[in-house]
């Protein structure tokens, strides 16, 4: 059956190199041109139409509430929201500049479709239906025919079909994005596990957050952050792991910072390099600031800092809590008694980037004991015995991104829990999500194993509800629960070297930001059928793409955004996107209906929503049918639709008026009250008639578990780890058992040969690489795709550095500002050498990393070019593919690097 709804379908267009791609080509050109499109949009001698809508911001988990402004339909500005509680009239340079890249180097038009791809489907009978094109690697125009909206997604909807058929649901794959909205998510995972029976769905999620997923579920029985961002405001003391916030989360380290201002509130920065974050809370007050430089010892520090506190503390234990909450604390207790005491760290751990010295820990432990008190203090008299305060830890990426990333959450939890700073407001774990819509990745259950609203794929009663809620046979997430998909991610690009995927579907997330490129991500997926939605002509993706469908993007499209603090914020559309694009929603719709009915489903049953006006999907009923299958469930949000019914006032106005809503909203006044601000702390009660301290585990309990850490066989484990990337047919979904026992031991995907530290790079053998070298964020840069094609960001920081400690560079022979290679064992990039940190002429210069560390920011990844021919700045090209045995996190912070001068 061949679906032809609607047909405004447009012309061959064909957008010629843009301003992005123009001012690009030329590794390390420091010139961004302007923008032709922006600059003409705001002309004010035209007659102006202007419009706005709300939205939450596009880029960082924070989720600030922002303004659209549009002009004559089209998107030209942005105002933060002074009404949202988020951030009150604040935004950062990525917000504020967020309408800079949306008309810049865009598609528009009919998909691509690769030419011998689109040759083999007109021959009779539709040829080799499983033909992939040799033409990848390029995206080239000449590659490409263009092809009405309709005949490229029904071939599409062919092959797939044929594939799940002949080879099964599961050799489908795609790789989705917590960018996307809520709405989209929740519809990409109906049609993968519902309609396909396919268990191969990952995300970008996948390399962010699910360290902090797998943690709070081990210890907590629930994927849910129990806190608000309020609670920083009521804490009385902060600290920061692997988490460099003013950079990536600058609204959060600006209202932190601010309550350290006023309330002298102190602070401790956990990570090897002294980042802006610690050098900014320095500023403030230096005498209750402490900068710990560790270097993947953070879970010996944390066990260690509990050493102390039970030893020269133990007013702050708190043992009531333990006896009515907890289970497993006494093994934790145990351990960390026998094995943790500072200077047991310092021996196991020391040296060179490990500085966990016995001075510091008792310090930082002193700290904590301190502000526990003040919390403890405001206790006494209160009724419930509860006061508010306490610790917060928040972390980052650099600290989910282990392959122990599990154990060093739990490591967290396990301290907070200790102590009774959880479960109280003003304390607590607070993991702060990466994507602007991570947290709907994880809600809607978009990743392997995992189904909708806090529930795994294995639990059956779950699967028949979301299978009456999906409208689809219970067999199909049968079918999904009992298909493998060993190692996550990696693991999907590993099947794909070995055949066993045969096509991918990469919706709002780019291959790149996958770890080791050339030995693993780009050969696989020149293996399987590509199925590629984008909304820029030159992104990564569509090197290996068969076919491109041109995607409307944030801003063109309506839904919901979730933010770090569980608040689901609506993001509205203010413009239609340029002619031919598709809202990424309705494109599965779409897919999902014509595959559903070639596998003998009822796809109008399945995806019962109607186009609207603009002859598009109306999101507001397929969030409508997310609140009513979230029934009952852990993420209830049936409220919402409580409120509707009684006040008449619909989702998205409830949204729109309250500035997003906290999930869950279970119930009418929990829904007019704007959701749940925090959680354990009896709100469970509200619809499950829970005492406090209930917790979703087993056992009800807070599920303590002494996470270790033992360097004794680091160099042999680690020697087989660097394997990975270099001995060929060697993969990580066949070695589980060496990676588990990596991730027991608490060790690293790399080792440097620091044997080879302190001489010229040019005496460094060819098979020596004596640096450590990590990667992560800068603050002018979201990721590798939008900001680089703002101008005012782009101009801000404009090619690729790598940050170099001043006594490193002068062993090595460099000097500030020279061009360098950092190679691994797996490939090679090139970078502007940073030295020196603040004092260096590189932009952006303001980290400071340790001697033997080195950092470069991913996000320049392919702000040279995307062309393979040009692009030198690949920052994946050198990660190794190590990943968490539960999380399935991949750490690209602990690379063993050579520099060479360019
Ligand atoms: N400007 C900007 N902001 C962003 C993004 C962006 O692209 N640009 N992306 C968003 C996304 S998706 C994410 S995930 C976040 C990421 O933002 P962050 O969570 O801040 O992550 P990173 O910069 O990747 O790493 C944080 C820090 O971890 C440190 N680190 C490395 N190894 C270790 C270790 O072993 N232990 C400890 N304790 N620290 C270590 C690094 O030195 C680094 O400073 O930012 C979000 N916000
Ligand atoms: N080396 C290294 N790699 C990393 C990390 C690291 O620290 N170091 N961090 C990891 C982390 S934390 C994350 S979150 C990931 C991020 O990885 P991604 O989220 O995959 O990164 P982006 O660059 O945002 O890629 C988004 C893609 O979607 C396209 N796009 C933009 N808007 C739209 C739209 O509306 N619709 C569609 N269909 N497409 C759109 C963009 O052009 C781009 O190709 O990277 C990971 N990779
Ligand atoms: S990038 Fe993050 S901190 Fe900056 S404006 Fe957007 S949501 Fe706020
Ligand atoms: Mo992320």
């Amino acid at each position: 059956m061949k679906r032809n709804k609607d047909n405004n379908l447009s012309r061959r267009s064909f957008l010629k190199g843009s301003a992005f791609i123009a001012s690009s080509t030329a590794a390390g050109a420091l010139f961004v041109a302007g923008n032709p499109e922006l600059e003409a949009a705001p002309n004010t001698a035209a007659p102006k139409k202007r419009t706005t809508a709300l939205a939450q911001c596009p880029y960082c988990g924070v989720g600030c509430g922002t303004i659209i402004q549009a002009e004559n339909g089209k998107i030209v500005s942005m105002r933060p929201d002074k009404d949202h509680p988020t951030n009150y009239g604040l935004q950062c340079i990525k917000g504020l500049t967020a309408a800079e890249p949306m008309y810049v180097d865009r598609m528009e038009g009919d998909p691509y479709v690769r030419k011998d791809v689109w040759a083999e489907w007109q021959k009779p009978g539709h040829g080799d239906i499983e033909y992939i094109s040799n033409s990848k690697g390029s995206f080239d125009e000449e590659h490409f025919i263009r092809v009405p909206y309709h005949d490229a997604s029904d071939m599409v909807a062919h092959k797939i079909a044929h594939f799940a058929k002949k080879y099964s649901g599961n050799s489908i794959s795609l790789y989705g994005s917590g960018q996307l909205t809520m709405e989209g998510q929740y519809l990409e995972n109906l049609f993968m596990k519902g309609v396909l029976g396919s268990n191969t769905i990952e995300a970008n999620a996948r390399m962010c957050m699910t360290s902090a997923v797998t943690g709070y579920f081990a210890t907590l029985g629930s994927d849910t952050p129990p806190l608000a961002y309020d609670d920083i405001e009521m804490s009385d003391m902060v600290m920061h792991f692997g988490h460099n916030a003013r950079e990536s989360h600058p609204i959060i380290f600006w209202r932190i910072a601010d309550h350290k201002k006023k309330n002298d509130i102190p602070t401790v920065v956990v990570d090897p390099r002294a980042t802006g974050t610690s050098k900014g809370y320095e500023d403030i007050n230096d005498k209750n600031h402490v900068h710990v430089p560790i270097l993947n010892g953070d879970i010996s520090f944390l066990n260690s800092i509990a050493h102390v506190l039970l030893k020269d503390h133990p007013d702050v234990i708190d043992w009531d809590f333990l006896k009515k909450h907890v289970s497993g604390w006494k093994e934790y207790v145990e351990g960390v008694q026998s094995d943790y005491s500072p200077e047991q760290v310092q021996d196991r751990m020391g040296g060179v980037n490990h500085d966990v010295n016995p001075k510091k820990i008792r310090r930082v432990a002193q700290m904590f004991a301190d502000a526990t008190r003040k919390r403890l203090a405001r206790s006494k008299g209160k009724q419930d015995g509860k006061g508010t305060g306490g610790v917060i830890i928040m972390w980052g990426i650099g600290y989910n991104q282990h392959i122990h990333g599990q154990h060093n959450v739990i490591s967290i939890i396990n301290l907070l829990t200790l102590t009774g700073n959880l479960a109280k407001p003003g304390c607590g774990p607070f993991s702060m999500t990466g994507q602007p819509n991570a947290m709907g990745e994880r809600f809607t259950g978009g990743l392997t194993g995992r189904l909708p609203f806090n529930e795994g794929l294995g639990n059956l009663k779950h699967r028949k509800h979301m299978a009456k809620m999906w409208r689809i046979p219970e067999k199909n997430l049968d079918t999904a629960a009992s298909s493998p998909n060993p190692g996550y991610a990696v693991g999907m690009m590993e099947r794909a070297l070995k055949d066993d995927l045969k096509a991918m579907f990469l919706v709002y997330a780019t291959h790149i930001d996958l770890p080791d490129q050339y030995n693993l991500v780009r050969p696989a997926l020149m293996k399987t059928f590509n199925v590629v939605q984008e909304i820029y002509r030159h992104a990564p993706n569509n090197l290996y793409a068969d076919i491109i469908f041109p995607a409307c993007t944030w801003g063109e499209v309506n839904g919901v955004y979730i933010s770090s603090e569980r608040r689901i914020n609506i993001t509205e559309k203010a413009a239609q996107g340029p002619q031919g694009c598709r809202p990424d929603m309705d494109m599965v719709i779409d897919k999902g209906k014509e595959i559903a009915d070639l596998l003998g489903m009822d796809g109008d049953k399945i995806f019962p929503y109607q186009r609207g006006e603009d002859g598009e999907y109306d999101a507001e009923e397929v969030f409508r049918d997310v609140c009513r299958a979230s029934q009952g469930t852990d993420a209830d949000l049936t409220g919402i639709l409580e409120r509707e019914k009684l006040d008449g006032i619909s989702p998205y106005e409830q949204l729109k008026t309250l500035r997003g809503i906290q999930w869950p909203a279970p119930n009418y006044d929990s829904a007019k009250n704007g959701g749940t601000k925090r959680r354990y702390m009896m709100q469970e009660g509200q619809w499950e008639n829970r005492p406090y301290g209930y917790f979703r585990t087993k056992d009800g309990k807070v599920n303590m578990k002494l996470c270790k850490q033992d360097y004794s066989q680091r160099k042999e484990i680690t020697e087989k780890l660097m394997e990975f990337g270099v001995k060929k047919d060697h993969y990580t979904i066949d070695n589980q058992d060496l990676i588990i026992k990596a991730r027991d031991m608490g060790l690293t995907p790399d080792l440097p040969d620091e044997e080879f530290r302190g001489i010229p790079w040019k005496e460094v053998p060819k098979d020596k690489f004596p640096y450590w070298m990590g990667l992560g964020v800068v603050y002018e840069h979201f990721h590798t795709a939008k900001s680089n094609r703002s101008p005012t960001t782009q101009r801000l920081v404009p090619e690729m550095y790598v940050e170099m400690h001043e006594l490193d560079a002068k062993d090595l022979g460099i000097k500030d500002g020279e061009w360098v290679r950092v190679v691994t064992r797996r490939g090679s990039l090139e970078a502007r050498a940073q030295i020196g940190g603040t004092d260096s002429i590189v932009k952006p210069a303001r980290n400071n990393v340790p001697r033997g560390y080195m950092f470069g920011p991913w996000n320049l990844s392919v702000a040279d070019s995307a062309d393979p021919k040009i692009n030198k700045w690949l920052a994946n090209g050198i990660s190794n593919r190590c990943w968490d045995p539960v999380s399935g996190q991949v750490d690209f912070k602990k690379l063993a690097a050579r520099i060479e001068k360019i």
